[in-house]
């Protein structure tokens, strides 16, 4: 018998703006997304014809999603998140009535999914939001942002609710703090006070958005989504013990208030101290009280913390700053590879807030070779998927709730942090360079069967 449930939901992740191209194709408006050609760290520019992005046809999931959704089946996907891009639906925020073409789309991806009995896990807000609401509004730090954001999601709940159960509020929530204008639509030399505010407001439009999703669609379970950010103490002197119990609270802290319902004491002492004073009303509190169903999170690698200023060297990971740890090797883009630290994740999440836990992301970027007789062999990747699912198994073991596995990018697609195909995450590689130049065609890759056999064999063949 599997140590994994019957049920366990086996599949791979990937986001609107990173496959589906088409941006501006059938009405969608402008999303920050589309302002960053090189990716979240990237320069924010004017949209002209001029400065085209690989985004903008990304890997033409738009048009060649039922290729691609037979592939997944074939691997015996029981799941496959993707998100809503919100400026399909709405396509600069504040429109009246809905996109007709943007929910038909939608229609028929989550159809197309339903008919290989695929369940599709919906992220309502990944790394996109509408230029529009950034221009007319100011973005989050907007309570009116709020307003905006439930419209937008009740209609999908309306639309979807015989189709799509599974749903997430906003993709890895935590990157306001590293990435505002991703984040919260805020200008990136925004102060603390300001990102924090604009924090808020998401927060509560999350749990009132939790709300609108239990009571729209019956047997719905919806979670939050947090990019963890584990870190160890450097050391074992109790100052850099501190200093990591302090950084993990930087993302912790978001569970605390999405799995709890309100806000943890120890960010009471970080909003004092760091003169933070936000406007939080009665109803806010009121609203912040509905909890997610399970705590979804986002895991590549870890990192460590010190006290010492001198050790402090911050290298940029995924968006999370972090020292290296002289114990781990790090992937051709500088992640540091740390299976046992899903298990250490899994475990202190399931002690400290008791919910079921998906891995809605995890996976390798790596180079991938093709060969000329069209073979690739990732053999690297199968090793760091199998080592993340042996740990998954070892947390199941300790007793911690695991609903599912989503690993990030089943198929090659454009990288988020630097916008590049080259970085390749997928059991399916995608023809296309960073130059945009290829034909897109898809090929397997040696992992798309070495998936398909854990799924199969339910996690016991690795
Ligand atoms: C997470 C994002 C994803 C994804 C992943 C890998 O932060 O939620 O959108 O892209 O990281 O990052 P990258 O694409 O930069 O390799």
């Amino acid at each position: 018998m599997s140590v994994f449930s019957e049920n366990f939901l086996w599949g791979g992740a990937v986001a609107a703006n990173q496959v589906e191209g088409a941006y501006n194709i059938d009405g969608k408006g402008l999303s920050t997304s589309d302002l960053l050609p090189n990716g979240l760290f990237g320069e924010i520019v004017e949209r002209t014809d001029k400065n085209s992005s690989l985004k903008d046809n990304g890997i033409d999931f738009y048009n060649l999603y039922p290729e691609d959704i037979k592939l997944f089946a074939e691997m015996g996907f029981k799941v496959l998140r993707t998100s809503i891009a919100w400026t399909r639906i709405f396509p600069n925020g504040d429109e009246k009535h809905p996109n007709k073409d943007g929910l038909d789309f939608y229609d028929h991806l989550f159809d197309e999914m339903l008919k290989y009995g695929i369940q599709p896990l919906i992220t309502l807000s990944h790394f996109e939001m509408p230029m529009g609401i950034i221009n007319k509004y100011g973005g989050w730090k907007n309570r009116k942002t709020i307003e905006l954001f439930e419209n937008y999601a009740v209609t999908v709940f309306d639309r979807y609710k015989n189709k799509v159960k599974l749903w997430l509020t906003f993709n890895e929530i935590n990157i306001a703090l590293h990435e505002p204008f991703t984040g919260v639509g805020l200008a990136r030399n925004s102060s603390r006070q300001e990102i924090f505010q604009a924090l808020h407001h998401q927060l509560v439009a999350s749990a009132r958005v939790v709300k609108h999703c239990h009571n729209i669609i019956e047997g719905s379970k919806i979670g939050n989504m947090v990019a963890a950010g584990l870190v160890y103490p450097l050391s074992c002197n109790p100052a850099d013990v501190v200093q990591a119990m302090v950084q993990n609270r930087e993302w912790l802290f978001f569970n605390d208030v999405q799995a709890r319902g309100t806000y943890p004491s120890y960010m009471t002492r970080y909003f004092t101290e760091n003169n933070i004073s936000l406007e939080i009303t009665e109803q806010d509190r009121i609203d912040l009280a509905e909890t997610v169903d399970f705590l979804s999170f986002s895991y590549y690698m870890s990192g460590c913390a010190t006290a010492d200023e001198n050790k402090k060297i911050q290298e940029r990971g995924n968006i999370l700053n972090m020292v290296p740890n002289p114990h781990l090797p790090a992937s051709d883009w500088g992640w540091q590879i740390d299976p046992d630290g899903l298990r250490v994740l899994l475990n202190t999440l399931y002690d400290l807030y008791q919910k079921p836990l998906f891995i809605v992301e995890n996976g390798l970027g790596a180079k991938d070779n093709l060969h000329s007789d069209g073979t690739i062999c990732d053999d690297y990747r199968i090793e760091y998927l199998k080592a993340h699912i042996q740990q998954i198994k070892e947390s199941i073991k300790d007793g911690v709730d695991v609903m599912g596995y989503t690993c990030w990018g089943p198929i090659d697609l454009i990288s988020a942090g630097t916008a590049q195909m080259s970085k390749r995450y997928g059991f399916i590689y995608v023809d296309r360079t960073d130059n945009g130049e290829g034909s897109l065609t898809r090929m397997k890759k040696k992992s798309f069967d070495w998936y398909k056999k854990v799924i199969e064999s339910n996690g016991e063949i690795l």
